[in-house]
């Protein structure tokens, strides 16, 4: 039996911070886990350095499972994405170690391929609409097919989604930015700007739109109705999913299709949601959600009852998760869509390999285990510089769902 020798974390900051897991088996192979949360990421970092890590030492990387497990009910407070996301570290890691060992890719371990490639949505943004319809030539002229619009709301300073320069990215301060909300604003702005995009698009790209979670049940039901003629994709995070029964309101209400669950990490905080069918997506991903082992299960369960995934895919997922999202789509029968928002090009200096992107989908690595290897001497260039998500505020100071 081979073991578990060394588990070290490993920070760096090729333009955005990301964490990743090292694991190295006695008999020298090394798996690759990826344990980056955006803005709490020292968090998880010592979670794993000072409580997991000591933990692994002298097991036997063959038996995922009861390793999931040890750490799941073993830590005796389970779930929370603190705890997801260190807990998907390892066992994206014992994924990789396991397909390098037998030498195949992990999606054939999973079971192998139920599609040829992974249907991918990207992002398009614009501060106002005639820059947003130049995004989504832009996506278009790079092959996707399916494409997320979101536009600055006149008034709204630093709406939601928008990007300055070619890369969105919302974790921009040192210390969080306060930005602006105004929902009536959105309300009165939005499903006019979705329109003249579904109107400037050919009829088979599929538009997808992000709320983050910024509506009330009931806003997002009037929402979701007054954009029903542009048979949306998905409406993203209409509302908070913390209380799970909340989207009842909104699935009486509209057949706008809903997907929702970026900041959920269990079966057990999307249970109702798919159980009811209250949904149409679930977006849990591999990075924050225990990892393919239990996002696996989450998927399965939803099958059950036509809910299809549609994996969170930012670029605050490192490659390495972003890696394992594609082998667990290439092998579940109710593959929805992955989302992809790529990296900048100074971030495959540290992350070497990974899914190859054509024409609106990626496909998955060939080279054993998970496919993407961590180039420890590039990464040592990038020091971790803290980065926070902005905080949200309406007009009269109180703070919003950002
Ligand atoms: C988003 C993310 O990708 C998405 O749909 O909602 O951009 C999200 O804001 C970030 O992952 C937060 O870290
Ligand atoms: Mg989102």
């Amino acid at each position: 039996m081979d073991t578990i020798v060394a588990a070290d974390v490993l920070i760096t900051c090729p333009s955005r911070n990301f964490v990743t897991l090292k694991i190295t088996t006695a008999d020298g192979v090394v798996g690759w886990g990826d344990a980056t949360l955006n803005g709490r990421e020292l968090a998880v970092a010592s979670y794993l350095r000072d409580h997991v890590c000591p933990l692994l030492i002298g097991r036997d990387p063959a038996r995922i499972e009861d390793i999931w497990n040890y750490l799941f009910k073993g830590v005796y407070w389970r779930r929370g994405p603190m705890t997801m996301t260190a807990v998907a570290a390892v066992d994206l890691a014992l994924w990789d170690i396991k397909g390098k060992v037998a030498q195949m890719p992990v999606y054939q371990l999973l079971g192998g391929a139920a599609r040829q490639a992974v249907l991918v949505y990207t992002h398009a943004s614009g501060a106002d609409v005639p820059e947003l319809l130049e995004d989504v030539a832009a996506a278009r002229g790079r092959g996707f097919r399916a494409i997320r619009a979101q536009a600055g709301v006149p008034g709204v300073a630093g709406t939601y989604g928008v990007k300055h320069g070619q890369y969105y990215e919302p974790a921009n301060a040192a210390l969080p930015e306060e930005q602006h909300w105004d929902t009536e604003a959105y309300l009165r702005f939005a499903p006019d700007y979705l329109g003249q995009v579904r109107d400037f698009l050919d009829s088979e790209v599929a538009l997808l739109h992000d709320i983050h979670h910024r509506l009330t049940p009931l806003e997002a039901a009037r929402f979701g109705r007054s954009v029903e003629d542009l048979h949306l994709f998905w409406m993203e995070d209409p509302t908070p999913a913390d209380n799970q029964e909340s989207f009842r309101l909104i699935r009486s209400h509209t057949i706008t299709p809903i997907a929702t669950g970026e900041v959920l990490s269990s079966i057990w905080d999307v249970k109702q949601l798919i159980a009811e069918q209250l949904i149409d997506y679930v977006r849990l991903s591999v990075t924050h959600s225990g990892g393919i082992t239990h996002l696996r299960k989450v998927f399965n369960f939803a099958e059950l009852y036509q809910v299809r995934s549609g994996s969170h895919g930012p670029s605050d997922i490192s490659p390495i998760g972003q890696a394992g999202a594609v082998h667990l789509d290439m092998t579940i029968a109710n593959f929805g869509i992955q989302e992809f928002m790529g990296y900048p090009q100074i971030v495959s200096e540290v992350f070497h390999g990974g899914p190859t992107y054509a024409d609106g989908y990626l496909t998955p690595s060939e080279a054993p285990g998970l496919g993407i290897e961590y180039d420890e001497t590039a990464a040592a260039r990038f020091e971790y510089s803290p980065k926070y998500l902005p905080v949200a505020r309406r007009a009269d100071g109180t703070v919003h769902d950002w």
